[in-house]
């Protein structure tokens, strides 16, 4: 059986965009069946865990004595077994992958920092001298972004795992209006959120964190 390890609790600007939601979602759109493996602060510390993720962050993945973290690695590793998150030939596989990357390198970077600001450092000042200048930064990306996307319903031909990796980046921004300003890629979120394997990992994910406030009530 596969795992994914999970957060049993964490606040509520942060449930929801949890890291384990991309590989519960790839698991879904693949068909595989999976069990969450909910972790704590004393566990993430521990050595066991972090002999399974150096960071002791999650996601880590296990399965058949393999395993494996980064959601993005693990992302790919599973649409590797699934054509419903990469195309079966080459070319299209090759394109799914950049995508992947893109959402991870090109635009993760820049969306995480202005999180990190907005909702652990707001007041600081050095994050108001900050902010306008990463604010711009992801509106250019985001301009960009959407310029490639034009009229298209996903960054390719057909949904791939790099749209499923970009949704769950732009999601970073919901605590934001700034998708606002980019319609037709508030317009693919949305396109791409709709999507019945979403609405299963992202359920899966609440559900965890309301069980935990449901035990302590
Ligand atoms: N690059 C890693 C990032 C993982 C990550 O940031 N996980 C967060 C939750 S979204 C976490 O575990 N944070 C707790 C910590 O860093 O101690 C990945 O994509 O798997």
């Amino acid at each position: 059986m596969i795992t994914v390890s999970a957060f049993k609790w964490v606040p509520p600007f942060a449930q929801g965009v949890v890291r384990d939601l991309r590989v519960r979602w790839a698991l879904e759109e693949a068909g595989l069946p999976y069990e969450a493996r909910l972790i704590d602060p004393q566990i993430q510390k521990s050595a066991d865990y972090r002999a399974q993720q150096p960071f002791g962050q999650v996601p880590v993945f296990q399965e058949d004595g393999l395993t494996l973290f980064e959601s993005g690695a693990i992302v790919v590793h599973i649409a590797l077994k699934s054509e419903a998150l990469f195309p079966k030939d080459e070319a299209g596989r090759a394109r799914a992958l950049t995508w992947v990357f893109a959402a991870l390198n090109s635009l993760e970077i820049h969306l995480q920092q202005l999180a990190e600001i907005d909702l652990f450092a707001a007041e600081a000042p050095w994050a108001k001298l900050r902010r306008p200048d990463v604010e711009k930064q992801i509106h250019h990306r985001l301009g960009e972004l959407a310029t490639w996307l034009g009229n298209r319903e996903y960054l390719e031909d057909r949904f791939t795992a790099g749209d499923l990796m970009m949704t769950t980046v732009l999601r970073i921004l919901r605590h934001t209006e700034v998708l606002d300003a980019h319609p037709t890629l508030k317009a693919y979120k949305e396109r791409c959120e709709a999507r019945p394997a979403f609405q299963r990992a992202l359920a899966a994910q609440m559900e965890a964190f309301q069980q935990h406030e449901r035990r302590k009530a």
